[in-house]
């Protein structure tokens, strides 16, 4: 890992983080996701800003989930991008594409200085994810309610190959009122898709309102079960909880698991946290500079 430099680099550098897999040990593995996160966090609001477009209330309540699989959980490698046995990861909250990017420069499977044509034309970094630009995008995402189906079939597909191999789908909690996650729900948990994990970036807000106000959710997690999933619920900026929620899949029961991840949209950042204008709002140089003195550098 090379993470260290985050320390004394500029307020636009962003390190190349290897993978740090349990043998570590505990402390190392946190030591590590926490540093990864805060490298993440400050390139990508500084993206936004430059982009003059993005949703960053959204990015940064994700953003320690996606840290969490992509520098710890999954068994995916930059060098074997297309290895048929990798895990699988679909961003279904395709609107939180520059998290998405600035992770994935962060693990190498793109270059960290390609993050600067985010936007722009002709670049790879679309306003959404596109498999057909970036091989380590496994979903073209951006329309909700699509990622789920298509995990459903991923890991079905892996069952009928035989292989351990295993499909993660970060949700949002606005999206979940699209009704395609439910047949999708439905369908996983009477197969039985114990390598399925889904991922509830849960952070109560979606587009202009909260998710209570306009479509209510709950009870989620009795609604989950009683379609047949494990469902597990954890702190989403807690890495260490969601550490221990990863590492029970696959649950012991035979279902598929959800890992409802409580988080704030905009964490940890004072003026955006919770916020429901921050779903797209543009930071400007100001906003920058804030958040990047209350996330510090080390
Ligand atoms: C089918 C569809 N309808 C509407 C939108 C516009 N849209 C983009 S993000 C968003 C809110 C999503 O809320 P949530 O899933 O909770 O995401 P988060 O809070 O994590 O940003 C909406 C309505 C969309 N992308 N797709
Ligand atoms: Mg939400």
């Amino acid at each position: 890992m090379t993470g260290s430099a985050a320390t004394a680099a500029p307020a636009d550098a962003l390190p190349v983080f290897g993978r740090v897999g349990a043998e570590a040990g505990r402390e190392a593995v946190l030591a590590h996701l926490a540093e990864a996160a805060r490298a993440v966090r400050r390139r990508d609001i500084q993206l936004v800003h430059e982009a003059g477009q993005g949703h960053i209330g959204g990015e940064f309540s994700v953003t320690d989930i996606l840290v969490t699989l992509y520098m710890h959980v999954l068994n995916v490698s930059p060098e074997r991008p297309d290895d048929p046995e990798r895990d699988r990861l679909i961003l279904s909250k395709g609107h939180a594409a520059a998290a998405l990017y600035t992770v994935l420069a962060a693990r190498g499977f793109i270059g960290v200085d390609e993050l600067r044509s985010f936007v722009q034309p002709l670049s790879r970094l679309n306003g959404h994810p596109a498999r057909t630009k970036i091989e380590a995008v496994e979903a073209s995402t951006g329309p909700l309610g699509h990622g789920l189906p298509i995990a459903v079939g991923t890991a079905v597909a892996g069952r009928m190959d035989g292989s351990p191999r295993r499909t993660f789908v970060v949700l949002g909690d606005g999206e979940l009122q699209e009704g395609s996650n439910w047949e999708a729900l439905m369908t996983a948990g009477n197969r039985r898709l114990d390598r399925l994990v889904a991922v509830v970036d849960r952070n109560r807000l979606q587009q202009g309102a909260r998710v209570a106000d306009t479509n209510d959710l709950e009870p989620l997690a009795d609604k989950a079960r009683a379609f047949g999933w494990e469902v597990v619920e954890a702190d989403g900026h807690d890495h260490g909880a969601l550490v221990d929620a990863f590492a029970a899949v696959p649950a012991a029961s035979g279902r598929p698991t959800m890992i409802v991840a409580h988080t704030d949209k905009g964490y940890p950042v004072s003026y955006m946290r919770d916020q429901v204008s921050w779903h797209h709002k543009v930071p400007t140089a100001q906003h920058v500079q804030i958040a990047l003195d209350e996330l510090g550098t080390t």
